[in-house]
This record gives C-alpha cells, sequence and structure tokens, in this order.
C-alpha cells in the first residue's frame, strides 16, 4: 500500500514559490517539516522537491546504490560561477573525477599538517587583534571569523594573503562572494516574471563573478610566473596528474576549483565557530570543561600540532555544535530507479529530494527529549559511535558517501585550534546576556547579529 507524500498545496505556476521566506528559506522549511512530519513536497515552476527529515529516511536516502547527489537549483546558479568545480558537478561529469582523485592527496592527513603553521599564523593575528581591542569593544563573532577562515584557506590553500586583519574593508572578493551566494540562492526561488524585471540583479550577478574570476585568475597567473616549492592545493592542481586517465587539470578547471574551495573552505568554517561560540557563552558548563581541557592540555605554551588529537571535548563541542546547526543545513539527492521509501511513499527515477539535516540531527527519534539541547557529552567518541551504530547516518553535517566533504580534515584542524588558542588566551562574556540565536542564511547558515567581548587571560602565549 502507498501513499501520497503531503505538502502546502500552493498557486498555479508558481507552486510553493512565495511560502517560502527570502531571506530564511531554511525556517520555512522547518515549520513544514513541522507541520508535516518525516516527508513533505514543495512545487516551484518547472520542478518538486521531495523534503526528508526524519534520520531513518535519511539513512535510506543515503543509500549510494540508489542515489546519487543531485546539483540542486542552487547549486545550479553557483555553475555560473564555478560550473563543474569539484562542488557543483554533476555526478557524471568526468572533470569532478579528475579533480577528485588528483585532490584526495592534496586533502590528506600529511598535507594538512603541514598547513598547521600557516593556520596558526592566521589564528594568531586574530588573538592578536582582539587581544589590542580589550574588552572594550564588542567583537563581530561572525565578521572576524569569517576573516579568519578566507584568510586560512586562501594561505594555506595557494599561498595568497587576504590581509583581512589589516584592513577595515574585506576584500572585494569578499563582498562579491556572499553577494554571489546569496543571488544564487535567491535567483533559484525567483518566480517566471519576464527577463529584463531581472536585468539589475542579473548584470550585479555577472558582474560579482568577474571579480571572483579575476582574483582566481591573479593568483593562478602569479604562481606560474614565480614558481615555488610549496606543496599546496594549488601545486597540487598545476602538477597533478589523474592515475586513472593520464589527465591534468586545465587552467579553467583550476580556476573553478580556487574559486570552489575559496568558497566551501571559509563560510562553512566560519559559521561553525561562530555557532561553537554562542554555545559556549549559552552553556557556562560547558565552556568551563572546554577552556579546562586547554589548560590541562596545552598549559600557558603555544598551542601546537601535538594536542590536536588530544582534545577530545572540544572535538565533542564542534561535533555537538554542527548537530544543533548544521552550516550546510541540507543538501540534494535524486533516485536512480523508480523505488519506494519508507517502505510506503512511491518515488520515480531523477525525483530530486532535499535531506533536512537541520531537521534529522534533532530526530527525537535519536535524542528522546533533549534533542534541542546542547549536550557535547553525547558527541564524545565512544557514544558517538554507540549513537552511530543504533542510528546510522544521524550525523551528517559533511555530506554522504563520494560527494561528501572533501575540506573536512582542513575544517577540523582549524577549528580545534582556533578554540585552543582562544579558549587558552581569553575569557569571553556575551555583549547581550538575552540574545537568542537568529539564522543569516545564504548558502549556509551563520548566527545573525551575534557579539562578545573578550577579556585577555594572564598573559598571551
Ligand atoms: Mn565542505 C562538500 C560541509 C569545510 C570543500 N562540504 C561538502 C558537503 C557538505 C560540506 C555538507 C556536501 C555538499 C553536497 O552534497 O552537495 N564543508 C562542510 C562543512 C565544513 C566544510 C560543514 C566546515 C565546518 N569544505 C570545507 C572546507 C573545504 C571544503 C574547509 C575546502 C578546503 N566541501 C568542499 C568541497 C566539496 C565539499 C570541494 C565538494 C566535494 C565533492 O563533491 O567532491
Amino acid at each position: 500500500e502507498t501513499v501520497p507524500i503531503p505538502g502546502p498545496a500552493g498557486l498555479p505556476l508558481v507552486g510553493n514559490t512565495f511560502d517560502i521566506d527570502t531571506e530564511f528559506p531554511l525556517g520555512s522549511m522547518l515549520n513544514f517539516a513541522n507541520q508535516y512530519g518525516e516527508i513533505f513536497r514543495l512545487n516551484f515552476p518547472g520542478r518538486n522537491v521531495v523534503f526528508v527529515t526524519s534520520q531513518a529516511l535519511i539513512h535510506e536516502l543515503c543509500d549510494e546504490k540508489r542515489f546519487q547527489k543531485t546539483v540542486s537549483s542552487a547549486l545550479q546558479e553557483v555553475r555560473h560561477g564555478v560550473h563543474d568545480g569539484l562542488f557543483t558537478a554533476r555526478n557524471d561529469e568526468p572533470n569532478w573525477g579528475v579533480a577528485h582523485r588528483i585532490l584526495m592527496p592534496a586533502f590528506g592527513p600529511m598535507a594538512i599538517q603541514n598547513m598547521f603553521p600557516e593556520m596558526h599564523e592566521i589564528a594568531s593575528q586574530l588573538a592578536l587583534k582582539w587581544a589590542r581591542h580589550g574588552s572594550g569593544e564588542a567583537i563581530k563573532v561572525t565578521d572576524d571569523f569569517t576573516r579568519l577562515t578566507l584568510d586560512t584557506i586562501a594561505l594555506c590553500s595557494m599561498d595568497y594573503r587576504f590581509n583581512s586583519y589589516y584592513h577595515d574593508e574585506m576584500h572585494p572578493f569578499v563582498d562579491a562572494m556572499a553577494d554571489f551566494l546569496v543571488e544564487s540562492g535567491t535567483r533559484s526561488r525567483r518566480p517566471p516574471l519576464p527577463g529584463f524585471m531581472y536585468s539589475k540583479v542579473d548584470r550585479k550577478f555577472h558582474e560579482d563573478i568577474k571579480i571572483l574570476r579575476e582574483t582566481a585568475e591573479g593568483v593562478l597567473k602569479s604562481r606560474k610566473e614565480h614558481p615555488n616549492q610549496r606543496k599546496d592545493l594549488l601545486t597540487a592542481m598545476l602538477d597533478g596528474v589523474d592515475p586513472k586517465t593520464g589527465q591534468k587539470l586545465s587552467d579553467d578547471s583550476i580556476i573553478d576549483n580556487l574559486i570552489t574551495f575559496l568558497i566551501a573552505g571559509h563560510e562553512t568554517t566560519s559559521g561553525l565557530l561562530s555557532f561553537a561560540f554562542y554555545q559556549l557563552l549559552k552553556n557556562p558548563e560547558t565552556y568551563r570543561r572546554a577552556q579546562k581541557e586547554v589548560d590541562d592540555v596545552c598549559g600557558k605554551g603555544p598551542v601546537k600540532l601535538e594536542h590536536m588529537n588530544k582534545l577530545p571535548y572540544i572535538a565533542a563541542v564542534l561535533r555537538e555544535t554542527l548537530r544543533l546547526s548544521p552550516t550546510i543545513p541540507m543538501i540534494g539527492v535524486e533516485s536512480k530507479e523508480d523505488t519506494i521509501i519508507g517502505g510506503k511513499y512511491e518515488i520515480p527515477k531523477g525525483q530530486p529530494f532535499a535531506l533536512l539535516f537541520a531537521k534529522s540531527h534533532v530526530d527525537p527519534a535519536v535524542f528522546g527529549d533533549t534533542a534541542n539541547d546542547f549536550m557535547p557529552e553525547r558527541m564524545l567518541d565512544e557514544n558517538f559511535e554507540r549513537l552511530n551504530k543504533e542510528f546510522p547516518d544521524f550525523w551528517k553535517p559533511f555530506g554522504n558517501g563520494m560527494r561528501a566533504c572533501i575540506g573536512r580534515p582542513f575544517a577540523w584542524q582549524e577549528a580545534l585550534l582556533v578554540m585552543a588558542m582562544l579558549l587558552q588566551n581569553f575569557n569571553f562574556m556575551p555583549e547581550d546576556p538575552n540574545y537568542t540565536l537568529q539564522y543569516k542564511q545564504t548558502l549556509t547558515t551563520k548566527p545573525k547579529g551575534f557579539y562578545m567581548r573578550a577579556m585577555l587571560r594572564d598573559g598571551m602565549s
């Protein structure tokens, strides 16, 4: 017996377009999830998307034999800027496999460990800035973490310095990228009005893309003119040969992927760090335990590479943060064949789905009535493994299978280092103790309007 998939009725032509809050689409999707439960359908001009929201259904849809990544309508728009780069390539596009095979080793454990000194340097710049500020000035948390993560990925991946802490204005690349991402989302939801009504926003969209590509072209050109021995991602892309096809990456493909790393490699990690500090300030007991771990492990000396795998509680804080606030709150897959899911919903081949991690991560079937509480203890290795065994795919902030995040080890090392260095050197206080979490959404989410104050502890290291 199959049953129909529920969902809001919508209007002719535009479907559910106007049921989605343009500022915060995720909020609308969470509301529908509360209303309809584990599954619902939304209609848009020319396509419909089935949203799944429970751990059980998400687990079923993580089966790569039956489902594969689909380039969602928002990613389709991002392709105007980065084409078939790693993140936005369709599964069947040959450039994905070539770039994946060439780049996997460049994101391996050794390669990431070699990046530690440069990550440390940028993190120190942030700590120095906050130390100079003193506690008299409120920190715009997300802005400063965005400077950090952008400078870090640019330095580590291609030896390029945005020097964001030395300018009040962010590098033009930063605004261009932020606007490009917002507009990619907006374009994917826009009502089918005559084209001229969009000519102004379209012009801006393509100007932003031009800034992104020219920045990346500049980096590539200067590396070709001044070759060096750095073992960074750019070198891997310039020299790497695909073991399967013998192919190298074209210049266009290198530019697509450089921009892809800059985009994918900074918004998500910046959001993670911002949410983590929000949670620490809301949960003083957790904060004390995290700070004590850093003090016990790192003492008052510099934070070192060998400390990174000795901070299990901070790692659990980061995992729990991504559980409650996955900075990529959903991903897209499609069915490879006609099928039935959940034992009762009929699905045609090629049906697009959204896996709504922001909802499945708080599934009461997994977490009972503490689902929405911040409890890092449950994410300590042992507990995490136990949960994962009983409820596979309950935690998916880095995506799924062969299309999962390639930058995960990079992000993890960077986030652990920054947490350790900041907790070691500062005491933090919320600017507004009554602040409650609000989201700012582009293709990723970050806390909106979150400020804090930093007081230097005894002596910087
Ligand atoms: Mn990352 C894919 C989340 C950090 C580069 N990343 C993904 C996906 C998720 C994700 C989810 C899968 C998207 C999809 O299925 O459509 N990424 C994160 C999170 C963080 C993160 C939550 C930080 C926290 N990602 C990074 C960093 C880099 C990076 C850092 C680069 C240095 N991510 C990528 C790339 C892909 C990706 C590239 C696409 C991989 C592929 O499809 O082969």
